[in-house]
């Protein structure tokens, strides 16, 4: 009875540091992915472009010359980036991947995904 009682202890022990640690890892990786997606944000929130449901987000993003531009696909399919003129192309990206552009002369670039060329926008480049 004894030996019952203490097995079913040091089991019930166990449980308990085994919930706390994956309670434990369940918020440090929360945390890291809270962060990660805090501190994006904060960095280039306004030189960012969103692909979204097939579409750029702004569709159109005016910036100073000097600017870099990141493209963030959201979707679940993937997307090419690709300029009007060839100046910059991305490579394929996957769900959450990011392709940065930094712009050094003014003009307006056009572009569109290669992949759906229906997916069209552009970055308007000011001195
Ligand atoms: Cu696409």
């Amino acid at each position: 009875m004894k030996k019952i009682l203490l097995a079913e202890l040091s089991l019930m022990t166990l449980a308990f540091v085994f919930a706390v640690s994956l309670t434990g890892l369940g918020f440090v990786e929360k945390e890291g992915i809270a962060q990660t997606a805090g501190s994006g944000k904060n960095q280039s929130d306004s030189n960012e472009v969103n692909i979204d449901n097939f579409s750029f987000t702004p569709p159109t993003l005016t910036i100073p010359v000097g600017t870099r531009v990141t493209w963030i696909n959201h979707d679940d399919v993937p997307h090419i980036i690709m300029n009007t003129d060839k100046r910059f192309v991305s490579p394929v990206l996957d769900t959450d991947e990011r392709f940065s552009y930094t712009f050094t002369s003014a003009g307006t670039y056009t572009y569109y995904c290669s992949i759906h060329p229906k997916m069209t926008a552009r970055i308007i480049v000011h001195e």
